[in-house]
């Protein structure tokens, strides 16, 4: 069917609103990220172990079992960003054998400062060990604890766009130590529901589709993905 030029000019200019929408809203955050790939790292993947008490060089006497390390200085590892990523999330597992183990600091080298930190490239992620008051269950064996044998906890996501590799360090600050048994990094692909004809991009023709209307796709969230060469295709 023929377009009537008064159609033609309202579809023209809502793509062209669109175009200056997209322009400014390249500002907004979006967060439809989807899983893709998650590592698991026992402390033998770490390249450097500094001030680390393994089960194999057990001088704290405390990593006495297989797997487990007491870290009280700070492990560094390259790793590898998988094709796309554009987050990571890193989650701590903590040995789970039993009663002592945790992410704790010694009352006395506690200070306002102890904590445990995740650093990825420059983006530090920390969680701080409170001081806690008598009596509490979480004081005990001479330290403050905020999380005990079992437990696992997980960073904010880093951003790791444009990146092909990055310096992941799990780092102990004033005190702190960690009975360390795992740390899962669980990676995140930015999902292109933009792509709406399949073609492994969001571009132009796509923006055609989601000036038509009827995507059901927020513009902030179309804005996110525009310019992606990068989107799944069906094989
Ligand atoms: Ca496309
Ligand atoms: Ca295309």
């Amino acid at each position: 069917m023929k377009m009537s030029k008064g159609s033609y000019l309202r579809r023209t200019g809502r793509i062209l609103i669109l175009g200056i929408s997209i322009f400014m809203a390249s500002y907004l955050v979006s967060d439809a990220r989807a899983e893709t790939e998650t590592v698991l790292l026992t402390y033998k993947n770490f390249s450097v172990l500094s001030n680390a008490c393994t089960y194999e060089d057990n001088w704290c006497t405390y990593a006495n079992y297989r797997g487990k390390a007491v870290i009280y200085g700070y492990m560094e590892k390259e790793i590898e960003i998988p094709e796309g990523a554009t987050g990571l999330e890193v989650a701590i597992q903590i040995c789970s054998e039993g009663w002592g183990e945790g992410l704790a600091a010694d009352i006395d080298e506690w200070t306002p400062n102890s904590a445990l930190q995740i650093i990825v490239n420059e983006e530090i992620w920390e969680v701080k060990i409170p001081k806690l008051s008598p009596g509490n269950p979480h004081i005990h064996h001479y330290g403050y604890y905020k999380y005990e044998w079992g437990e696992r906890f997980s960073s904010d996501i880093f951003d790791l766009s444009g990146k092909d590799y990055a310096t992941l360090t799990i780092k102990m600050v004033d005190g702190a130590r960690l009975d360390f048994w795992e740390a899962i990094l669980t990676f995140y692909v930015p999902e292109c529901k933009g792509d709406f004809d399949q073609d492994g991009d969001v571009d132009g023709s796509d923006l055609g589709v989601f000036a038509a209307g009827g995507t059901g796709l927020r513009l902030g969230d179309f804005v996110a993905e525009f310019g992606r060469k990068d989107c799944p295709v069906c094989e």
